[in-house]
């Protein structure tokens, strides 16, 4: 039988965040080649530009066809891995992405719901990387930048009969990332961070709960 396939994204640099770990940890990922039990992993690091769905996810997700989709952001902000429950459609007008462009609509869908849930088992990823003793935290509100829009379209999707199981999760900077670029002036200092194991480990952790719940939900 043919393993469900399970699509992991980050993201790239974007104004303000010069190094995004969820692009380092996608990197170190498909370099290892590292795989889940049960499941076979692709990897993507998506360029954060507002026309990202219609050029870079949509026809990606058109050609593989994943089972399960669990992309992840950079927050400066996190103090832990941020389980995302909530994708919003809301989107702020005046953050440029990373070509300088600003988004000229206030709404990811004119007509879609204010909001959409995460699918993915947020409740089975907490207890996992509790016991991993791995800082974690919920959040209701995954922003209003390019994190959100891709949550909230990816959720568009998945509710159309695309992935079973998908979401978004906010993780914080790397230590050695957020050292580098507060000696740089990059960023502020004081941002709490994560060590490089303690990333991996939980995006492993993150990924092998998820094909778990593939295999609980399989359709016969
Ligand atoms: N974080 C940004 C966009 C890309 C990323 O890694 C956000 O939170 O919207």
């Amino acid at each position: 039988m043919v393993e469900p396939l399970i699509l992991a994204t980050g993201f790239s640099v974007f104004p303000g965040a010069p190094e995004n770990p969820t692009a380092w940890a996608m990197e170190e990922i498909e370099g290892s080649g590292w795989q889940p039990s049960g499941a076979r992993l692709v990897t993507r690091t998506l360029p954060v530009k507002f026309d990202l769905w219609e050029r870079e996810f949509s026809p990606l997700l058109a050609e593989r066809n994943p089972d399960a989709v669990i992309s992840f952001g950079l927050s400066a902000k996190a103090t832990g891995i941020t389980l995302e429950s909530t994708a919003r459609n809301a989107v702020a007008t005046d953050r440029p992405d990373f070509t300088g462009a600003c988004s000229r609509s206030a709404c990811v869908n004119d007509t879609g719901p204010d909001v959409l849930p995460t699918r993915l088992p947020l409740s089975a990823i907490s207890n996992a990387l509790r016991a991993r003793d791995i800082p974690m935290a919920r959040s209701d509100s995954a922003g209003d930048y390019l994190c959100n829009l891709l949550f909230y379209r990816l959720m568009e999707h998945a509710g159309a009969g695309g992935a079973r199981v998908a979401g978004f999760i906010h993780v914080p900077y790397i230590d050695v990332q957020a050292r580098r670029l507060i000696a740089a002036g990059a960023i502020a200092d004081g941002v709490f961070t994560l060590s490089e194991k303690q990333l991996l480990e939980a995006v492993q952790t993150i990924i092998e709960v998820c094909a778990t719940a593939l295999r609980d939900t399989r359709v016969a």
